[in-house]
């Protein structure tokens, strides 16, 4: 029987950080048993937003090796870069013909985005979701697994794939998204977002002295003030962050002891710092040894792009046909 295929993307923005790995990435690897999997760095979208083209390349493969050191192995899945196959900005612009301007208007990475970078509000941040839609639709995915602040950029997909199906004929899914066991990760500010742009991150990469440094300092259950005072574990990010890398008993245990004060945050922070590099180091380990052989992760993409383009080709051609132009 043929696995449902499934399609997710991480933009090549700096080094990837916790809240992708525990949101997303650690998530992909586990899917990867289970369906036919097909991950790309999301390198045109990432355009949207200042960057330097002389560091660009370096930074998708190094996003590259990031997730093939995660587990993303050729072997296990198919890994890309976006702009290697042209049928993602093919597809982009016939859904933007069939997409209306509210509806981008009213998404809130859109409008949060442009509060961050007021003096570039380009109309890729605006179409961004389109071009999205077509990443997932060019592959006709069934099933997208994301953090939560994707979810609206999904349903906005699944309304694309209506529209077109209601405009030209039965032809693509309207596709699901999956949620890891924790699909929001705050910063450690405890506010806004884990984000690259916000440099409010733990970095998958970070040396542990520099992991153990920002653990410590994190925000944690803010209405704990003193260590005798009974915390509230699901008020707090580390706990939310403890849940992806700590085993269910220790979490169960962690929870009890610290509404009863047993235990204060900093003891709870060693513990998720253990349970992390525990598993963050062998990663690092084998990041580090890809930093080496960067045409080796270049290999691994290009082959990727090879078999996304053959699938892209013919469904772009369907596409083409049913709207007239063939
Ligand atoms: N804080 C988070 N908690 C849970 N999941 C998250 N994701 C991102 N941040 C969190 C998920 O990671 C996947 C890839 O993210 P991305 O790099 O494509 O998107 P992003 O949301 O733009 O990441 P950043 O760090 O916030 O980048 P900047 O700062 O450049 O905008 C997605 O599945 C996302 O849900």
């Amino acid at each position: 029987m043929n696995k449902k295929r499934i399609l997710s993307g991480i933009q090549p923005t700096g080094i990837a950080h916790i809240g992708n790995y525990v949101g997303a990435i650690k998530n992909w690897v586990y899917l990867t048993e289970r369906y036919d999997c097909l991950f790309f760095i999301a390198d045109l979208h990432a355009m949207t937003i200042e960057y330097e083209p002389a560091e660009y390349l370096q930074g998708i493969i190094n996003t590259a090796r990031t997730l093939i050191a995660c587990g993303l192995t050729p072997e296990r899945c198919t890994l890309f870069a976006q702009s290697h196959v042209p049928g993602h900005t093919d597809l982009a612009w016939i859904f933007n013909c069939l997409t209306p301007l509210g509806d981008l208007e009213r998404m809130t990475q859109f409008k949060d985005k442009s509060d961050q970078h007021r003096e570039n509000i380009n109309a890729g941040l605006l179409t961004y979701p389109i071009l999205q839609a077509a990443d997932i639709l060019l592959y006709k995915a069934e099933v997208v697994p994301v953090g939560e602040d994707q979810v609206q950029h999904i349903e906005l997909t699944r309304r694309t794939a209506r529209r077109f199906n209601n405009r030209y004929g039965e032809t693509f899914p309207e596709p699901k998204w999956e949620l890891s066991v924790t699909p929001r990760i705050l910063g450690l500010d405890g506010q806004a977002k884990m984000s690259k742009s916000l440099n409010n991150y733990i970095g998958i990469l970070d040396p542990p002295e520099i992991i153990w440094e920002k653990l410590r300092t994190a925000a944690t259950d803010t209405q704990r003030v003193r260590k005798k005072d009974p915390g509230d574990p699901d008020l707090c990010n580390l706990f939310t962050i403890h849940k992806a890398f700590s085993a269910p008993d220790l979490l169960l245990d962690i929870a009890r002891q610290c509404k009863s004060a047993e235990i204060g945050c900093i003891e709870c922070k060693k513990m998720l710092y253990e349970n992390m590099m525990q598993e963050l180091a062998p990663i690092q380990a084998r990041a580090a040894d890809l930093e080496k052989k960067p045409d080796e992760v270049m290999a691994v993409l290009k082959t990727g792009a090879g078999r996304c383009e053959k699938i892209a080709v013919a469904v772009m051609e369907e596409v083409r046909k049913k709207a007239g132009l063939r």
